[in-house]
């Protein structure tokens, strides 16, 4: 059974740049170069480095009846606008043949190495229009990064006579899709590989991509919910809120739903970093300003942490880089060690600063960063309690201050953590169009047979008739960084820019924000009325395009 919102929403049809509503010619600009270590990466890369950017422009002749089957994959965290993504691809497939067929590789890149997939016909997808979820193939974290994966994978590419496979991920499994695509262009598998940027985070992008997709409709979703926690909060006026919002590293998504609502606290790591700040240094720079509202009377009040930020604290990104190096040189040893000694094995490979600086945290954080990595080594950041955390060290710093006379209010503490709760929401209709346009652009690189470029929309802060169509070579966006103890090639992460304007913006408001009680209340998603209620793209995206 349907809801009443998805059946209206399943009519909605999404709307596209002007170049690809109809016959288009590809247009190729500048060659590049990758942001930084081009020699290596050029090394690397000989098939596909160096690649122009390509632009899609109307074009009065008729276009070739390409006929060609095409595999797709959803890798990594889920996103708002996955199914709107496939069925763009879909629909462009189609209008370049009727006969093309998409096949949907299952739970993520796993599906391609272990042949698991499915034709996704018309009738799947009119099902997954403009709905939230990778719900259609689902998806998954699976590593595609061995020369065996790679040529298991094309046994079925080739079994299905499939041209080229669209991988829809984060910045990782977009290093993936261009290793893939390297590796094929140099075997003459005659299979291409493009890649659609995807994740909530927000960290995937830079001239060309203006924002991966999903990061709209979540962070509208965590910003009504902030909203709502705001209003009861000014209601009650007897809590601090300490709200940890996802986004594994960048602090993007905190950011904007700062920028939306105005909370009293907002912490950056970013600046975490930048001003090398220690845990103590955050902790009291929240309790300084839980004492000046307590001071003007208000023992009440909203903290956004971003869900990286302990990653971003000096002295722990130290203490990670040396174990990430330490777990990789002896990971044979330690997964024989039992889960009871695995601290003790950790304390004795780390060096004395770094052992000390690991003894200091709490258990659940000190098991988070030594036990648990995804596929990709990173740390689990969403599983560490950092809102309560934080919560308590600061209670802790009021009730020392509070002896000496310093802190005179009342501090009661509620703690939440949105993630999961953005991830699979209905695309808003800024993601609805991006998504479609993003899938239905990947059938036109695939037409104009490249391979190793990204599906690349931009202008993306205008209505969409301004909207322009390409595509940026993966390799472009890539340099060298440690993984696993080893330098490996991978695209860079965008964090956020000190120097940039939604940054910026957000410093010459939040004394008063903090002070004062400013709160906005954005309220849910709108899919249908006003424009500026409607359409209405990210603060950021609006900040740094403006
Ligand atoms: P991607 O980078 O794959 O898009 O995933 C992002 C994310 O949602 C992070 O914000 C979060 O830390 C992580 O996924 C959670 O991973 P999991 O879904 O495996 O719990």
């Amino acid at each position: 059974m349907k809801s009443a919102l998805q059946i209206a929403r399943a009519a909605y049809q999404p709307k596209l740049p002007i170049a690809l509503r109809g016959a288009l010619k590809a247009v190729e600009g500048e060659p590049t170069q990758s942001v930084a270590d081009q020699e290596e990466v050029q090394k690397l890369f000989p098939n596909t480095y160096g690649m122009p950017y390509l632009k899609f422009e109307p074009t009065d002749e008729a276009m070739a009846n390409t006929q060609m089957n095409v595999g797709v994959i959803l890798s990594g965290g889920q996103a708002p606008g996955g199914h709107n993504v496939i069925s763009g691809l879909f629909d462009g497939i189609k209008k370049l043949n009727p006969k093309n067929k998409l096949y949907g590789f299952l739970l993520g890149p796993g599906g391609l190495v272990d042949h698991k997939y499915m034709e996704l016909t018309a009738e799947i997808i009119d099902e997954y229009r403009n709905t939230g979820g990778f719900d259609i193939i689902g998806s998954g974290r699976t590593k595609l990064e061995k020369k065996a994966q790679f040529d298991k994978g094309l046994e079925i590419l080739q079994a299905l006579d499939i041209k080229a496979l669209v991988i829809i991920g984060g910045d990782d499994s977009n290093t993936n899709a261009c290793v893939l695509a390297e590796y094929y262009a140099q075997i003459g598998a005659g299979v291409q590989v493009i890649g659609c940027p995807k994740t909530i985070d927000g960290d995937l992008k830079n001239d060309a991509i203006e924002a991966s997709f999903g990061f709209d409709t979540a962070t509208k979703v965590y910003s009504e919910v902030i909203g709502n926690i705001m209003r009861d909060c000014n209601s009650a006026k007897k809590y601090w809120h300490f709200v940890k919002l996802m986004g594994r590293s960048a602090s993007h998504v905190t950011l904007e739903c700062a920028l939306q609502t105005h909370p009293n606290i907002t912490l950056i790591g970013e600046e975490v970093e930048a001003k090398n700040q220690t845990l103590d240094d955050v902790v009291t720079y929240i309790a300084e300003a839980v004492c000046d509202r307590a001071n003007l009377g208000m023992n009440y009040g909203v903290v956004l942490v971003p869900e990286g930020l302990i990653e971003f604290i000096p002295a722990i990104k130290k203490l990670i880089a040396e174990l990430n190096d330490m777990l990789a040189a002896n990971q044979a040893d330690f997964d024989l060690v039992s889960d009871d000694h695995k601290i003790d094995y950790v304390l004795a490979h780390l060096s004395d600063e770094n052992a000390a600086i690991f003894r200091s945290l709490p258990l659940s954080v000190s098991r988070q960063l030594a036990l648990e990595r995804d596929p990709h080594g990173n740390v689990q950041v969403s599983l560490i309690e950092t809102e309560q955390l934080l919560a308590e060290m600061v209670a802790k710093k009021l009730a020392d201050w509070k002896k000496d006379g310093i802190f005179t209010g009342k501090f009661a503490t509620q703690h939440h953590f949105f993630g999961y709760e953005g991830r699979c929401a209905a695309p808003s209709n800024w993601d609805a169009d991006y998504c479609y346009s993003l899938g239905f652009n990947a059938s036109m690189l695939i037409a104009a047979g490249k391979t190793g470029y990204m599906s690349s929309i931009k202008n993306t802060f205008k209505p969409v008739d301004e909207w322009v169509a390409g595509g940026i070579p993966i390799t472009m966006m890539m340099n060298m960084e440690k993984r696993n103890g080893e330098m490996k090639p991978v695209i860079r992460k965008a964090l956020v820019e000190l120097g940039g304007k939604p940054y910026k913006y957000f410093v010459r408001h939040r004394t008063e924000w903090a002070r004062n009680t400013d709160f906005v209340y954005p309220g849910p998603i709108q899919y249908f009325g006003p424009s500026e209620v409607c359409d209405r793209p990210t603060l950021t995206l609006t900040l740094e395009q403006e």
